[in-house]
């Protein structure tokens, strides 16, 4: 009996042990797993970009670039990535000038790799190295140029770093939040003067970096929201929110100028400011309206129960008088849920109209081509409903033996275009 019941503990220990070597090798396999999320970019650093303001006009710039012969964006790429993810980013300086650096604002980098000079590496013409760090918390960052900043920063050294939830959850932070969809604005000026009197040392390769120069007095006269200001906005659909009701919306909020932003925001939309320079504030707070500081990072939560088209007003205060020198409104435009106010998908190459529609729609091509096209509608659970063939731009669909609800229309060209839409049947 002893020796029965000695028989029956080994067999348990041992199928014990198995169970835990199998937990263990799933654990190490789960902490490999996680350790070995990579992201990898490339930031071109370049002293002979041009922005196009919203009046036509244009300023020399600088930048970062993710290909040789691309004009750098302002702001630059975006860089992101989520929670726990390694971050390898490889800078290269083509410039022909002073060195540059890339200064990882707000986020948790070792010294060696923070991009100040002197404590970190320059990079001189030709030369490239990579940044590594790892993005410990969720949260919205900046990354600049630190070399002659207050200058390579106004030319337009400067991109925001936002680093998602673990695992790419859409929170605000791991466990925190939920948001449907997130916008981020990264504010800024531009004084013209100064791009268009950008000393020619900033153009010699043998300067260090570290000379002295005269500028002019700051005189901001355009105002940006991403790069753009007045109508160039209303077409940028990465800084026009458009929402539904009841929907959440997190919008990440930086400021890289050197005047302070005051946001405001319409009331029906109930902003919630949650966090703050990369971390959950301690309780957030219900406000129409917040500060954003040079360097400072927001986030806020917007929802509306009504359905509604307004604008956030974002002013550009002067910090020496606290008088507001202009300001700049983002559209916002809340619509019922599943109405698809724009259904144009592809840079608006194609639209479909009326929508919601009833008996007929029609589609229409911004481009004339002597094209045709083939149709075809599905329902939103992927069904075929209805194909026609060689139709022309501007032709009347026929969809009233279809019944209400959601579909998607395929539309493929002669020539091999393709365009995916929606819309809705009442
Ligand atoms: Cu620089």
């Amino acid at each position: 009996m002893k020796s029965l019941i000695h028989e029956f503990q080994l067999k348990a220990i041992k199928i014990m042990s198995k169970k835990i070597f199998i937990l263990y090798i799933l654990l190490v396999a789960t902490l490999v797993g996680q350790a070995q999320v990579k992201k990898n970019f490339t930031l071109i650093m370049r002293t002979t970009g041009y922005i196009v303001l919203y009046n036509g006009d244009t300023a020399t710039t600088f930048g970062f670039a993710t290909k040789l012969s691309q004009n750098p964006p302002i702001p630059g790429p975006l860089i992101e990535v989520n929670e726990g993810d390694s971050v390898f980013v490889l800078a290269k300086n083509i410039s022909q000038g002073p060195p540059h650096t890339i200064h990882w604002h707000g986020l948790d980098v070792d010294q060696a790799n923070d991009g100040t000079p002197a404590t970190s590496f320059e990079l001189k013409h030709t030369e490239e190295a990579t940044y590594k760090f790892k993005a410990t918390h969720a949260g919205t960052y900046i990354y600049h140029c630190h070399m002659g900043d207050v200058v390579h920063v106004q030319m337009g050294m400067y991109g925001l770093v936002v680093v998602h939830a673990a695992n790419a959850a859409k929170t605000a932070w791991t466990g925190g939040p939920a948001y449907d969809t997130e916008y981020a604005w990264l504010n800024s000026e531009i004084d013209k003067k100064w791009h268009d009197s950008v000393p020619e040392t900033m153009h010699d390769s043998t300067q260090t970096g570290h000379e002295s120069f005269m500028i002019p007095k700051y005189n901001p006269t355009y105002f940006l929201v991403n790069g753009k200001s007045k109508q160039q906005i209303k077409s940028d659909s990465l800084t026009y929110i458009k929402s539904e009701e009841n929907k959440t919306v997190y919008l990440r909020l930086g400021n890289i100028g050197n005047m302070q932003n005051r946001i405001i925001f319409p009331k029906k939309l109930n902003a919630k400011i949650i966090d703050s320079d990369g971390r959950p504030l301690p309780a957030a707070f219900s406000s129409d309206t917040v500060w954003v500081s040079p360097g400072e990072r927001y986030g806020v939560l917007l929802q509306s129960a009504a359905i509604f088209s307004d604008s956030i007003a974002v002013d550009y205060i002067n910090m020496n008088t606290h008088k507001s020198i202009a300001t700049e409104w983002i559209p916002v435009t809340i619509t019922k849920t599943n109405s698809i106010a724009e259904i144009n998908i592809y840079n608006n190459v194609l639209q479909i109209f009326p929508n919601p529609a009833k008996d007929n729609f029609y589609i229409q091509f911004s481009e004339q081509k002597n094209v045709k096209y083939n149709l075809s509608v599905y329902n939103s659970a992927g069904i075929l409903c209805s194909s026609t063939q060689k139709i022309q731009n501007g032709n009347s669909i026929d969809c009233h033996h279809l019944s209400q609800g959601l579909y998607y229309i395929n539309v493929l060209g002669t020539d091999g275009s393709r365009y995916v839409g929606k819309i809705m049947l009442d």
